[in-house]
C-alpha cells in the first residue's frame, strides 16, 4: 500500500483530525493510487488559521523576492514533469501527452507570474491640485480558498495560486477529491522551493462540508473556484452573505462553426482533438459542431470513420489517444445524456457505449467517443454540458445563423470558426459572445498569457490567467500625497489654481 497522503498546513505534513481517510482510484485500472486523509471543518479552520497567521509576513515580503520562490516553482515543476505526468494519468485518467501538456501549462504560469513579481504594475495620473501627488497600487487581500477541479489537476491550481502569492496573498487550497495525491504533490512543489510556512496550505477531502466551512469562514476573504455550474452558484450566493470576493470558473457548451469554404482535413483534426482529448472532460471541450449545409455530409462521414478508429485505454500506453472518464458515476451522467439524446430524436452515428480495457480485463471507466447528427439546438443535448465524449452536429444555412445558435446557451467560454474568408472571420469574431475566440483551430488550447474565462453561465465576469489573474487576488488602493502644506480641497478649491 502507497504511504497515505496528509494535509500540508503550517508548515507540516499531518493527518486530519478526526483521523478518517478514502482512496483515490486510477479511473483506467480501478486500482487505488493512495489513501488519502479525509478532512473536516476542524482541519479547514486550522489551514485558515495558519494562513492568517503567515499573511502578516508574506505581505510584506518584496514582490521580487516572492517572484523568485515563483521561479524556483517553475524549475522544480519542470524537473517533476514526467512523475506528476505520470501520476496525473494515473490518478485521472487523461493520456500521458496531455498530462505533460497540463504540467507544462503550470511551467508556464510560474515562470509569467514569478515574472509580475517585478511588475505587478500600479499607475499615477495627474491630479487636480499644484503639489500634489496621485497614484494607485495593488494591494494583497488577505486569506485565499482556491477549490479545483480534477481535470486539469496541476494546472488550474497554478492558474490560481501563482498570482495569489505574487500578489501576497497566503492559501488554503481544496483540490478535487478525484484528484487529492496530484494537489499534495503540487503543494510540496512549493514546499521544496521555500514557500514560508503556513503561507500554503492544503486541506484534502470531499468538497461539501468544507466548501461550505469556506464559503462561511469570516477569515477566507477570497474564494477562486473552478467547477460545476451549480455547485459554483451556491457557493457564491453563500459567499455573497459574507461580501467575499468570488471568482467562478464554470461550465461550457463550446461549439466549432465549419463552413462551407473551410479546409476539410485541417476542421476534421480539429474537432477529434476538441471534442474527444481529454476524453470530452473539458470546460473547453467542443460539445457541438455547427456545420454549414454544403459541407455537412463530408464532414460527417470522415468524423464517423476517424472517431470509430480512435484507441481508447490506459493513458500510460503512448499510443492510447482517448482514456477513461474520471469515475464510475460521470461516466453514468455522460451515459444519460447519450439516452437523453436518442429520446430527442437526435441520430446516433457511433458510440454511445460504456466500454472496460479489453487488455485488462474490462477493466476502468471508458466510454466510447459518440457523434450525434440531426440535432436541433434547442435539444437538451445541444444546451446541456455533457462533459464526457458526446459531440452533437447541428446543420445551418450561413454564418449569422450559425452564430446565432453559438450564442444561444447558456455558457460562453469558447468557440471557433473554420473559414478561409477572411471578412467571415471578422465579423465572426466581433459577434461570437464567448470569453474566448478561435479561427481555424478548435475550441481548446487557450495559453496562460491571455485571459481565460467566459460569459454568461460559465463565470461570474472574472479571468483567469494572463495579468487579468491578478484582478482575483488583489484590490485597488488609491492613494494622495499633498505636499503644499495647506489645505486643498479637491473639485471645490480648483479654481484657485489658476489665481495663484
Ligand atoms: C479547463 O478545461 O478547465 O484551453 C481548462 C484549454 C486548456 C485549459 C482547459 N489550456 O483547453
Amino acid at each position: 500500500m502507497t504511504e497515505l497522503v496528509r494535509n500540508y498546513i503550517d508548515g507540516q505534513w499531518v493527518e486530519a483530525k478526526s483521523g478518517a481517510t478514502f482512496d483515490s482510484i486510477n479511473p483506467a485500472t480501478e486500482e487505488v493510487v493512495a489513501p488519502i486523509v479525509k478532512s473536516g471543518v476542524e482541519d479547514l479552520d486550522l489551514a485558515v488559521q495558519a494562513a492568517k497567521r503567515a499573511y502578516a509576513k508574506w505581505r510584506l515580503v518584496p514582490a521580487p523576492r516572492r517572484g523568485e520562490i515563483l521561479y524556483r516553482v517553475g524549475q522544480l515543476l519542470l524537473e517533476h514533469k514526467e512523475d506528476l505526468a505520470r501520476l496525473m494519468t494515473q490518478e485521472m485518467g487523461k493520456v500521458i501527452t496531455e498530462a505533460r501538456g497540463d504540467v507544462q501549462e503550470a511551467i508556464d504560469m510560474a515562470f509569467f507570474m514569478g515574472g509580475e513579481g517585478r511588475r505587478l504594475l500600479g499607475y499615477t495620473a495627474p491630479v487636480e491640485m499644484p503639489n500634489k501627488f496621485g497614484m494607485a497600487l495593488r494591494d494583497s487581500i488577505g486569506v485565499v480558498a482556491l477549490i479545483t477541479p480534477w481535470n486539469f489537476p496541476i494546472a488550474i491550481p497554478s492558474w490560481k495560486s501563482l498570482p495569489a502569492l505574487i500578489a501576497g496573498n497566503t492559501i488554503v487550497f481544496k483540490p478535487a477529491s478525484d484528484t487529492p495525491k496530484l494537489g499534495a504533490e503540487f503543494v510540496r512543489i512549493f514546499a521544496e522551493a521555500g514557500i514560508p510556512e503556513g503561507v500554503f496550505n492544503i486541506v484534502l477531502g470531499p468538497g461539501g462540508p468544507i466548501g461550505n466551512a469556506i464559503a462561511d469562514h469570516p477569515d477566507v476573504r477570497v474564494i477562486s473556484f473552478t467547477g460545476s455550474t451549480e455547485v459554483g452558484y451556491d457557493l457564491y450566493a453563500r459567499a455573497a452573505r459574507k461580501g467575499k470576493k468570488v471568482s467562478l470558473e464554470l461550465g461550457g457548451k463550446n461549439a466549432i462553426i465549419v463552413m462551407d469554404d473551410a479546409n476539410l482535413e485541417l476542421a476534421v483534426e480539429a474537432i477529434l482533438w476538441s471534442a474527444f482529448g481529454t476524453t470530452g472532460q473539458r470546460c473547453t471541450a467542443t460539445s457541438r459542431l455547427i456545420v454549414q449545409k454544403g459541407i455537412r455530409a463530408k464532414l460527417t462521414e470522415a468524423l464517423v470513420a476517424r472517431t470509430k478508429a480512435l484507441k481508447l485505454g490506459y493513458g500510460l500506453d503512448p499510443s492510447v489517444q482517448v482514456g477513461p472518464v474520471v469515475s464510475a458515476r460521470a461516466r453514468e451522467g455522460i451515459h444519460e445524456y447519450v439516452q437523453i439524446g436518442k429520446g430527442e430524436g437526435a441520430r446516433m452515428l457511433c458510440g454511445g457505449e460504456m466500454t472496460g480495457d479489453e487488455s485488462n480485463q474490462g477493466k476502468g471507466y471508458f466510454y466510447k467517443p459518440t457523434l450525434f447528427d440531426n440535432v436541433t439546438p434547442n435539444m437538451r443535448i445541444a444546451q446541456e454540458e455533457i462533459f464526457g465524449p458526446v459531440l452533437s452536429i447541428i446543420e445551418t444555412e450561413d454564418l449569422d445563423s450559425a452564430i446565432q445558435i453559438n450564442n444561444s446557451v447558456a455558457y460562453g467560454l469558447s468557440s471557433s470558426l473554420f473559414t478561409e474568408n477572411v471578412n467571415a472571420a471578422f465579423r465572426a469574431i466581433r459577434d461570437l459572445t464567448t470569453g474566448i475566440v478561435y479561427i481555424n483551430h478548435g475550441t481548446t488550447g487557450a495559453e496562460i498569457q491571455f485571459p481565460f474565462g467566459g460569459t454568461r453561465g460559465t463565470g461570474n465576469g472574472m479571468r483567469e490567467a494572463g495579468q487579468t489573474a491578478l484582478d482575483s487576488f488583489t484590490e485597488w488602493k488609491s492613494v494622495y500625497v499633498d505636499y503644499s502644506g495647506r489645505l486643498q480641497r479637491a473639485q471645490i478649491d480648483t479654481d484657485e489654481v489658476l489665481k495663484d
